[in-house]
């Protein structure tokens, strides 16, 4: 197996990987220059604006609106987050499942809800950030430090190195799908309704919320709730964790993270190997809200054709490449879950 680029600093798909517990042949590096930076000042107004906003409509989430509102928000970060989640990043980033147009359909709407950009334009800068990894051409490389992974990368020009790399970047497969083109086209459009028009009506039609609540709280908050929450992965999991499956990368397992981002937060995993559709090890799946999701629509065949590593793979690169955090490798480490234990068998067992 060799990889297609010669120049990439992570694998994408398991095509790419050269080693047989699949990695890239050479160590990955961390590099990033000293461009200067050009600032759009477009974003940086409209994201100061949502922010300031957002406590607003936190506030209003806690003291002023019906419960009905809040519970409304809570229904649309879920929606919205597997659309990112199930939809832009496992499906259509990673294609580490298929799914049947009717769930296409379902994730693109959620998807829209999510105002992430259209899910061609974020699975495209989704693969560079994995092939290109903690360079140039990541366009949220996390060596440049919290700030520029977490929002800094969304108010300045991209890198020209990630322009000219990506010219090469294989997204034929994106556009291949109608689903994913219509949503693109009226992306605008479908994105106002989706993410703010909508959320501010139903609650002020369907349950007589004040539509001052309802736009901070429903739209507003909740929005800028599920864009940090995203962030998070790119910032805090690419800082703070441990590394049981690669040292050499900054991805890092964070739960915290994971339990807001519905289980995406095992980032070291999931940059070892980025087409499992898990994006986890985990033998239990509580922290992994969309596995089960995708799990529940395969059971209905609308996912199908899931990929995942074999145990003998991870098990070979914890041995090679990992920190020694893997729980596997010690009983009752602090990261051995209950269930696990409980479900081990034990040949006279003794508790001393
Ligand atoms: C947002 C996205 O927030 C967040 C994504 C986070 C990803 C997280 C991943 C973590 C894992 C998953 C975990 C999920 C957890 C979810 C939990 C949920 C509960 N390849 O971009 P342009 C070329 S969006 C190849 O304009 P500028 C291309 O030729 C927030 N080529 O660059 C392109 O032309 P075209 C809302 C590329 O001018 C041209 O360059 N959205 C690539 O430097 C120009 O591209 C916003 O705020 C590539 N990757 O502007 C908008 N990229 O497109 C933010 C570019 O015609 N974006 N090219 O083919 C912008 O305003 C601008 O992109 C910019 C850069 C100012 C940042
Ligand atoms: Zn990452
Ligand atoms: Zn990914």
């Amino acid at each position: 197996m060799a990889p297609k680029s010669a120049d990439a600093n992570g694998v994408l798909f398991e095509s790419d990987a050269a080693t047989p517990d699949l990695a890239l042949p050479n160590r990955p590096i961390e590099q990033a220059d000293d461009q200067p930076k050009q600032l759009v000042w477009r974003n940086i107004i409209l994201f100061a604006y949502l922010h300031l906003a957002a406590i607003y409509g936190g506030y209003l989430f806690l003291f002023s609106a019906k419960w009905q509102t809040d519970v409304f928000a809570y229904i649309l970060y879920v929606m919205s987050g597997l659309g990112i989640t199930a939809g832009a990043h496992r499906l259509w980033a990673h294609k580490s499942y298929k799914a049947k147009w009717p769930l296409r359909l379902i994730l693109v709407m959620f998807n829209t809800l999510a105002f992430q950009d259209s899910a061609i334009d974020w699975a495209r800068d989704h693969r560079m950030h994995h092939k290109y990894s903690e360079t140039d051409a990541d366009p949220h490389n996390a060596t440049r430090g919290f700030f520029f992974s977490h929002i800094g990368w969304l108010l300045v020009r991209k890198h020209p190195e990630l322009k000219r790399k990506g010219k090469g970047l294989d997204i034929s497969d994106l556009y291949a799908d109608p689903i994913l083109r219509f949503q693109k086209k009226y992306y605008l459009l479908l994105m106002s309704i989706g993410c703010f028009i909508l959320p501010t009506v139903i609650p002020v039609y369907c349950w007589g919320e004040s539509w001052i609540n309802a736009f901070f709280v429903a739209a507003l908050f909740r929005y800028a709730f599920i864009l940090n929450v995203t962030w998070l992965v790119n910032s805090a999991a690419h800082k703070w964790g441990d590394k049981p499956y690669d040292k050499n990368i900054k991805p890092s397992e964070n739960i915290s993270v994971s339990i807001f981002a519905l289980g995406e937060g095992f980032h070291n995993y999931h940059h070892t190997f980025p087409w499992d559709y898990k994006t986890a090890e985990l033998g239990n799946n509580r922290l992994n809200f969309t596995t089960n999701f995708i799990n529940f629509f395969a059971k209905i065949g609308w996912a199908y054709d899931l990929k995942t590593v074999s145990d003998e793979i991870v098990r070979n690169r914890v041995k090679r490449t990992g920190d020694g955090s893997h729980h596997l490798w010690g009983w009752g480490d602090k990261d051995h879950s209950k269930d696990e234990m409980d479900a081990a068998i034990r040949i006279n067992p003794k508790d001393d």
